[in-house]
């Protein structure tokens, strides 16, 4: 493994779309008792139904510490590779490396991480491990990997279609803990320069409450080329319309990379979703704080779903949309199964299944 000090654009490597075909999936086994319920019991029993879905179509990795390795090993299938590897948490979206590919090769990006905020506004702290796995990924994939280690950003506040289209919000990647240095300007030219992307629609904001400072991939997905879906609600009286309606604006007003309009589909948000007593009662404090307090709304949506090779990987909440978002998706990826998965146990964690997992794609 080579750490490279080009550029990808330069060398000729872009980031694919989610929807292009992977040749594998990492995910990290949850442990962390401060942001997992009773030390990540349930958490983990969710984790391995998403890592099972996904490997009916792809293979899977799963990085787990030496404590948990035995667990993972009980309770995922044989088919499913487990790696011991340190971590703080278990969010491969954010700090496992972003691949990019030039049809032929792939190659990783690291990235620098900071917790979504660092000492401004960061989750936890340290995360000095975490920001360390892009690289020993990259060495364990025998891949090349650019060193962008001077630059804050996580794999879930980005979407791009493949083409040349990326999307994000403002509320995080103009957000005061990550690259306060950098104009809005100088992000997009980071952004060209490593996912070989010449567009990019900037949304406002994303889910209410979302902790990462509103992370994109919880709000707006592409589903194909020129086509998203974006979580909706029709009331006016829930504080996710406004920030709904604004991307809606925004989006129906953008074309993209290739001058296309975009199409919208709204795919129904489940209703609010609150922390029970019995949830915040299995969480250890951090620095003597409550990570959660009861009645906490969570960031609950059906866009933070996974696209597997064959299949959606779709978070359920035990919500009458739940159906709902099933049909929607079930009609706009007529090619995958859609494979619901009851994911309250990871949502109370801050994040859903998109953000636990981290594609790589395919090369001839
Ligand atoms: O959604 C994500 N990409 C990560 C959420 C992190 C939450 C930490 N408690």
């Amino acid at each position: 493994m080579k750490v490279l000090n080009t550029k990808p654009r330069d060398d000729g490597f872009y980031m694919p779309a989610e929807f292009s075909e992977h040749s594998g999936c990492i995910l990290i086994f949850p442990e962390r008792s401060d942001s997992w319920a009773y030390g990540g019991y349930k958490a983990r029993k969710a984790f391995a139904e998403v890592c099972k879905a996904i490997a009916k179509s792809e293979k899977v990795t799963v990085c787990a510490s030496f404590e948990q390795y035995e667990n993972a090993r009980y309770l995922l299938p044989d088919n499913i590779r487990v790696v011991e590897m340190s971590s703080n948490d278990s969010w491969a979206r954010d700090y496992a490396p972003t691949f990019v590919t030039n049809g032929k090769e792939i190659r990783g990006i690291n990235w620098s991480f900071n917790a979504w905020g660092g000492l401004e506004n960061g989750l936890y702290f340290p995360w000095d491990k975490d920001d360390k796995m892009a690289r020993k990924l990259c060495d364990l994939f025998d891949v090349d990997m650019y060193d962008m280690s001077g630059f804050v950003l996580e794999g879930g506040s980005i979407h791009t279609d493949g083409e040349g289209t990326l999307i994000t919000t403002e509320a995080c990647l103009l957000s005061k803990g990550r690259n306060p240095e950098l104009t809005k300007a100088e992000i997009e030219q980071k952004l060209a320069e490593c996912l070989g992307i010449t567009k990019v629609i900037w949304l406002k904001n994303g889910i209410f409450h979302d902790e990462t400072d509103e992370h994109v991939d919880n709000i707006c997905a592409f589903v194909k080329p020129a086509e998203v879906v974006l979580a909706w609600t029709d009331d006016e009286n829930d504080p996710q319309y406004a920030l709904s309606k604004s991307c809606l604006d925004i989006l129906e007003n953008s074309t993209d990379a290739k001058g296309r309009k975009i199409k919208v589909h709204k795919l129904y948000l489940p209703k609010p979703i609150y922390v029970t007593e019995e949830e915040c009662g299995g969480l250890d404090t951090m620095d003597f704080e409550p990570t959660r307090t009861v009645g906490e709304r969570l960031a609950a949506s059906y866009v933070n779903f996974y696209i597997a090779n064959k299949a959606v990987v779709l978070p359920f909440f035990g919500d009458e949309n739940d159906e709902r978002a099933k049909k929607t998706l079930a009609e706009l990826f007529p090619e995958r199964e859609i494979i619901p998965i009851y994911a309250r146990d990871i949502l109370t964690g801050g994040g859903n299944i998109h953000c636990i997992t981290q594609q790589i794609p395919a090369v001839k």
